[in-house]
């Protein structure tokens, strides 16, 4: 692109993507850093501290832009971005491996761009022309993607060692309200989910995206010593014990955890015996049923439930699809609840409606309701998808607690010797329209990670909402129909995940 002024000039005309120019020591250099491959956390993390140093970052590329940096990337992928973005790479476009930024900010001022930081020669950036790929440059050693919906994760997890370590630390800022180094740890498991082979030094996590600094250091101390000193520390704290405790209660989030230690409990018995304290009827029926629920379900388990749904549904909607959906559909063996989509094909709207209520008459007649909250349904077909990552759904649905006697579990334990007959199990059953069955499946899948990427992908990468009813198209500005989530993926231009290879 000729330039025609002077930078600065232009620059200001840019307006709202620029930092405030008080705080900006270097006027020659306008940078944009990349987020592909290094992900959104990283990139602000990045953007925040090169401006506190009196950097100009700008938040959208623009050809005010001298310097491009980016991370884990070649050289050709910046160009081929670049052409995508309709900016063309001129001779005075500075495209630089993060390592120079991070140069720059430990000396506080720009330093010297030598070949080692250049990902591109200026020979080959001066011709107007398509470049072509850089034979020069070591092709990237892996093309992970930092969306999780890109990625296939099985539950053979070969890097437990770090994503367990990661997850710690992850529940520990959320318990902390920080929200931001929580979600870093969370990809960060993530993506060392998907990964074929074990960690075995820092070598193999290059090219890996979603590992910032900070998740770089916890690998290093478990390479280098097998544990991490942070996460012996956080298994100590008694903040997150007393969290994790509180929080293992049915009923019981963040904020009443937040309450109770702050009152000063640390026990559940404490906590339990306490007259002053009002329990929700949710919390009840968790210090009720706490260790049968804490033990969770297994598969057998889950088959058994599957039987008593189906057997309640059809008695009233002979027609309805029912679904195991969550972590059992993704073939875990093992989970806190039993999840289930209900759909019709051929239900009026008021049978529909009345299916859950029915269902749930049934079991209170025959003694297998133990807790239930039926939430109505708030949908409405023509609203645009939401843009939340974590929004709730609209659908009508039931949180429940059932009675399943042991006798129906096909596993068979020798149950006669023990007083009590049944085990407390929790159940969510979901009714969608048909219509929107595609998504809701998909939806009510999971992971919540998975998810959570394929909500973002969409957004970022195709200008499209996608959430638990529906996928909207931003530019064509209709909504996409989908019968199955091969569709879905297929209109997010996504190659098929299987539902046990979303376990991100
Ligand atoms: N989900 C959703 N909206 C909600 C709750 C959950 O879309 N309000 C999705 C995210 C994952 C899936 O439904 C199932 O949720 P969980 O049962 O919480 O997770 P899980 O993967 O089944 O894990 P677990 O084995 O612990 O039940
Ligand atoms: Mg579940």
């Amino acid at each position: 692109m000729a330039h025609t002024g002077p930078r600065k000039k232009r620059a200001r005309q840019m307006g709202t993507s620029m930092a405030p120019t008080q705080d900006i020591k270097f006027r020659d250099l306008v940078l944009f850093i990349l987020e592909k491959k290094m992900g959104v956390t990283r990139r602000a993390f990045l953007m925040e501290l090169a401006r506190r140093k009196g950097f100009r970052v700008e938040n959208e590329l623009s050809d005010s832009v001298t310097h491009i940096v980016a991370e884990n990337t070649s050289g050709s992928d910046v160009l081929e971005w670049l052409q995508v973005q309709k900016i063309k790479s001129s001779a005075q476009l500075e495209l630089l491996d993060v390592s120079w930024l991070i140069e720059c900010m430990g000396a506080g001022r720009p330093v010297e761009m030598t070949g080692k930081h250049q990902l591109v020669v200026r020979r080959d950036l001066s011709s107007n022309t398509n470049p072509g790929p850089q034979k020069t440059l070591p092709p990237a050693v892996e093309n992970i993607s930092q969306y999780a919906c890109q990625r296939r994760t099985s539950l053979n997890n070969c890097n437990r060692i770090f994503t367990d370590a990661f997850e710690i630390l992850a529940e520990n800022f959320e318990f902390r309200e920080n929200g931001g180094s929580c979600l870093a740890f969370m990809r960060a498991a993530s993506v060392l989910k998907s990964l074929p082979s074990p960690i075995i030094s820092m070598r193999d996590t290059d090219g890996i995206p979603c590992l910032d600094d900070k998740v770089k250091c916890v690998i290093e101390e478990i390479i280098e010593d097998g544990e991490s000193a942070e996460v012996k520390a956080v298994l100590n704290d008694e903040r997150y014990n007393s969290f994790k405790l509180f929080t293992s209660v049915f009923g019981v989030g963040l904020k009443t955890s937040e309450k109770w230690f702050r009152m000063g409990f640390r026990t559940l018995s404490k906590v339990r015996s306490d007259k002053t304290l009002k329990f929700t009827r949710m919390q009840k029926a968790g210090f009720l049923y706490y260790e049968d629920l804490l033990s969770r379900v297994t598969r057998p388990e889950a088959d058994a439930v599957s039987m008593l749904v189906q057997e309640a549904v059809w008695a009233f909607l002979p027609d309805a699809f029912i679904t195991v959906t969550g972590g059992f559909r993704r073939g875990k063996k093992i989970g806190h609840d039993v999840d289930f989509l209900i759909t019709s094909p051929g239900a009026t709207e008021e049978e529909e409606q009345q299916l859950l209520h029915q269902v749930i008459n049934l079991w209170e007649k025959k003694g297998l309701l133990l807790y239930y909250d039926l939430v109505e349904s708030t949908f409405e077909e023509l609203k645009l998808p939401s843009r939340k990552v974590d929004a709730f759904d609209h659908f009508q649905k039931c949180f429940l607690i059932l009675k399943l006697y042991h006798q129906t579990v096909a596993s068979g334990q020798s149950s006669q010797l023990q007083e009590k007959t049944w085990k407390a199990i929790r159940v969510d059953l979901v009714m969608c329209p048909y219509a929107n069955r595609a998504f809701a499946l998909l939806g009510w899948t999971g992971s919540r990670q998975f998810e959570r990427d394929l909500r973002r992908y969409a957004t970022h990468e195709r200008k499209m909402i996608l959430d638990n009813h529906a996928l909207y198209d931003k530019t064509k500005r209709v909504f996409l129909k989908a019968d199955s989530e091969e569709d879905i993926f297929e209109h997010l231009g996504l190659e098929y995940i299987e539902p046990w290879e979303r376990n991100a």
